[in-house]
């Protein structure tokens, strides 16, 4: 899902039952595409969940189950199985903003229990406002809590280039365009410049966050002087 449909940021991962650990072998030899876990006895995610066997748990953006489906009870080869996950899946895949101020619903109440809050309130006075909060995955209740963006330099082929590490929210309630420049005032995001390493990493970490990470091409590197910046955008 997540392959085939990346404005969506839905993200689908296995969780082995804790004491089945003999059986991951199997899934690997089977070419399993999914990410896939371990439940331990400690973790118990399995017990937490009330988990049995081909259950499918569906989780909001802020990691909390919202939906349980079995798929031995409802077989994905019916079609009317396929298309009820899917169509719950990609309902929750686009967070809802019923008072439309840019901050999704289940953000709102995941922090604040209600949807009175505004985007440009700071309600832990730490400078943040809670749009950028949000759009970077910080904590509007934390002042020690703040967007978190630093800088690298790395040496690909022995060569300087500068690189970016940022979090951000992993819905896709904001897009995020990562530029160069030699100058500070002509900035581009062409690949030839500037590329993302890696994929976008869910911390799954119960905030929703997710790390990204950017860096200058040998090209953009080899110039005499180089600065990178993250820009946000509305979808
Ligand atoms: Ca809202
Ligand atoms: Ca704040
Ligand atoms: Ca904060």
């Amino acid at each position: 899902m997540n392959a085939a449909n990346t404005g969506l940021r839905v993200e689908i991962l296995g969780i082995n039952m804790a004491s089945q650990a003999e059986y991951n072998q199997l899934v690997v030899d089977s070419h399993n595409v999914l990410p896939w876990l371990q439940d331990t006895s400690e973790q118990d995610v399995w017990g937490k969940w009330r988990i049995i066997q081909r259950d499918v748990v569906v989780l909001d953006s802020f990691n909390r189950p919202v939906l349980k489906d079995n798929l031995t009870q409802h077989d994905l080869g019916q079609v009317q199985n396929y298309n009820a996950l899917k169509n719950a899946l990609l309902q929750l895949a686009v967070p809802a903003d019923t008072d439309k101020d840019g901050l999704p619903d289940d953000w709102e109440y995941g922090w604040f229990g209600n949807l009175a809050v505004t985007p440009t309130g700071d309600e832990d006075g730490d400078g943040a406002d809670n749009l950028t909060e949000f759009t970077f995955s910080s904590s509007p209740k934390s002042p020690a809590s703040l967007p978190f963006i630093d800088g690298y330099l790395a040496r690909p082929a022995g060569k300087p280039a500068l690189g970016v590490i940022f979090r951000r929210f992993a819905g896709n309630a904001a897009q995020f365009v990562v530029e160069t420049s030699p100058d500070l005032i002509n900035w581009t995001n062409r690949t030839s410049e500037i590329f993302r390493v890696g994929t976008v990493r869910n911390l799954y970490d119960g905030t929703g966050a997710a790390e990204v990470r950017y860096q200058q091409t040998s090209t953009a590197g080899a110039k005499p002087a180089g600065f990178i910046r993250v820009r946000v955008v509305s979808p």
